[in-house]
């Protein structure tokens, strides 16, 4: 039975284990659960993982959930280059650190820009205050300026002269405020410069292919079903407004 992965492209960690499996030859299926659909709380996937997100991985009767353990699963499991996931301890140590840092420290600052400009308008109907928008863009700010002082610095990468696992889950998050339509990089010369050399270590296909979906998707959801949304409406409710 072939490895199967469980994914939404419009997740950020979806996107990071999709393009690692693609770009090292992983062979894989594709399950689609649809985050808007709602499937992720159906029966099926409950099986794979009680948790219900996305990303995850079936092997066999192996289940496995968190993106970072998939990744580095599937860097172990299938032997990858590594500079994915560096073997010396201090390479591996600043991949680890931003790995650990990046789940409170820009995936959730780069979440809440896309859910207040394109998911919450839809969903409820309103614009969101202006306060609102100015507080998560001032916090993503932040973070970016964290990324380009700590964590890039003069690097071309993270964790030094090539690309690792701690690019990769950067890049998708980073790219999830653009898909609202919110250009990060202007103005940030060293985060662009970093954009384009992991961007060309991914190859230009592979990034387009993946992140196909978060760019189109300020198009996307003026199609989606309202009803069907309207089971987000007391998540919205509870963890933004
Ligand atoms: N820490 C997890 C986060 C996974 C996650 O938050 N997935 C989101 C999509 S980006 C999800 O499935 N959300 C569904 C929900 O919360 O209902 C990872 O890195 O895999």
């Amino acid at each position: 039975m072939a490895l199967e992965l469980y994914l939404d492209m419009f997740s950020q960690p979806c996107r990071s284990v999709y393009i690692f499996a693609k770009k090292n030859n992983i062979p894989f299926e594709f399950k689609s659960v649809s985050l808007m659909e709602g499937e992720h709380y159906g029966e099926e996937f409950g099986k794979i993982t009680p948790i219900r997100k996305v990303p995850a991985l079936r092997d066999g009767d192996f289940c496995l959930a968190e993106s970072v353990a998939i990744l580095q699963y599937l860097a172990e499991k299938f032997k990858t280059p590594d500079f994915w996931y560096p073997a010396d301890l201090q390479q591996r140590a600043r991949v680890n650190e931003y790995l650990s840092w990046q789940h409170t420290g820009l995936r959730w600052q780069g979440t809440k820009i896309f859910w207040l400009r394109v998911f919450i308008p839809k969903i409820l109907g309103v614009d969101v205050p202006q306060d609102k928008l100015d507080g998560a863009l001032e916090d993503l700010n932040g973070s970016l300026k964290l990324m380009e002082e700590k964590f890039i610095q003069d690097k071309p990468f993270i964790a030094g002269d090539q690309i690792s696992l701690a690019d990769l889950v950067a890049i998708v998050e980073i790219m999830q405020p653009v898909g609202s339509g919110l250009d990060v990089f202007e103005g940030r010369p060293k985060l662009s410069a970093w954009r384009d050399r992991v961007q060309a270590a991914i190859g230009k296909e592979l990034f387009d292919d993946a992140h196909q979906i978060i760019l189109g998707a300020r198009e996307s959801v003026k199609l989606m079903d309202h009803s069907k949304l309207q089971l987000f409406k007391p998540k919205i409710l509870k963890l933004f407004l």
